[in-house]
């Protein structure tokens, strides 16, 4: 008997401020949508954000993807990389600077995963703004693996500066 299809779903984070942010960002979601084994199922407005971290950097555009997806954490994670790589990110040892395109797995189902590449949920998801209003836009009762209720989290980062671009 062949195995029964599963799929997860899984919310990967764009960002960009580099050559053009918000085509750079458009660029990732059609990326996305051509992955195999995936379905880009919902994306949030796209957000201009204040630099989180390193200060002095432009402007970011953010915004959050739900996907539907039959691949592994690994094997996603290695296609994003990828996507950012043919996106033009060039990765020069300055984490946190300036990229043309970052896509970051932030949560895998509702699976907890800590390998030497890859760790989900995200890190730092539950302290970022950026992250946190695109994901309640499209996902408002979500709870965070390990971290509770997004809409409990929110009041902590009400100091980072994010706007909703109109579409
Ligand atoms: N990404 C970072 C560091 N800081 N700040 C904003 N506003 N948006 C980002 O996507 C971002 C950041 C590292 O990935
Ligand atoms: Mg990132
Ligand atoms: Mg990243």
């Amino acid at each position: 008997m062949s195995k029964p299809e599963t799929t997860v779903c899984a919310y990967i984070g764009l960002g960009s401020n580099l050559a053009d942010p918000v085509a750079q960002l458009r660029a990732g979601v059609s990326s996305l949508a051509r992955l195999e084994q995936t379905h880009v199922e919902v994306c949030s407005s796209f957000y201009r954000t204040a630099p989180v971290g390193r200060l002095e950097q432009p402007d970011f555009i953010n915004a959050v993807c739900r996907v539907r997806t039959g691949q592994a954490p690994s094997t996603l994670m290695r296609n994003l990389l990828e996507i950012e790589h043919v996106h033009g990110r060039v990765r020069k040892g300055d984490k946190g600077g300036p990229r043309t395109l970052d896509l970051d797995l932030l949560l895998y189902g509702d699976r907890a995963i800590h390998t030497a590449e890859l760790t989900v949920p995200h890190p730092r998801l539950h302290e970022r703004a950026f992250v946190l209003y695109p994901l309640q836009e499209i996902e408002p009762d979500l709870v965070i693996p390990g971290r509770g209720a997004l809409r409990e989290l929110l009041p902590a980062c009400a100091g980072q500066r994010v706007e909703r671009l109109r579409d």
